[in-house]
């Protein structure tokens, strides 16, 4: 049937059925622009939604990286300016001052890092380049006969002078130094009361790295 040509007295002369067709055909029309309005409008939505989402995600991201190379510049500055060497991925302070072992450890633990401990050749060769009678983070534990870490490991790599560890004279030396310092093998044992300088290690492996 079409209705687009019928003359204006369809409702005049016509049937009620007529009538009503036409309006029907112009609420299909209606619908259909309203609901593709709708589904417009939602998928507008959704876009702004995701557009957003994503810059929120790199923006964050972005900041995130921004602050720690800031927060990695600052805790740097502060501990070179404090007097420590950074040999990576530790900071190392060297003491002026002598101490007996255990003064020595408290003195690196109040600023907030422990005695030394040599993991490596590379470390090795730092600690003997003072020439100083020099306290590292290894002492002989009574209660294991182990030579111990401060940090609890026991001794694997060792790297004793020529004749040490004697315990000389039948003494009892129990904390280690660095004397030796033209060898490699550098490592004296010595009693824990003896007045030496220090080195501190404050490993700084998860703001460094
Ligand atoms: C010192 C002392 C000892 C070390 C010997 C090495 C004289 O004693 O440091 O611990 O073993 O020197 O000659
Ligand atoms: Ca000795």
């Amino acid at each position: 049937m079409d209705y687009v040509n019928q003359p204006d007295g369809s409702t005049r002369n016509g049937s009620g059925k007529r009538s009503e067709l036409r309006p029907a055909a112009g609420e299909k029309l209606i619908r259909v622009v309203a609901v593709s309005f709708g589904l417009l409008c939602v998928l507008q939505a959704a876009a702004n939604v995701t557009l957003r989402l994503v810059l929120h995600t790199q923006t964050s991201d972005k900041n995130v990286t921004v602050d720690i190379d800031k927060l990695r510049r600052l805790y740097a500055d502060q501990y070179f300016q404090q007097g420590w060497v950074y040999l990576h991925p530790s900071f190392y302070y060297i003491s002026s001052i002598k101490k007996s072992w255990q003064a020595s450890r408290d003195d690196c633990l109040r600023r907030g890092a422990d005695l030394v401990i040599i993991n490596t050749k590379e470390e090795q060769d730092f600690t003997r380049q003072f020439q100083r009678l020099t306290w590292i983070g290894l002492r002989h534990k009574m209660i294991t006969h182990q030579w111990t870490w401060v940090d609890g490991t026991p001794l694997t790599k060792r790297y004793w002078g020529p004749g040490e560890p004697n315990s000389y004279g039948g003494k009892e030396e129990e904390c280690v130094e660095i004397r030796f310092h033209e060898t490699e093998d550098s490592w004296n044992d010595i009693p824990c009361i003896d007045q030496n300088v220090w080195i501190c290690e404050k490993n700084v492996t998860q703001i460094i790295e």
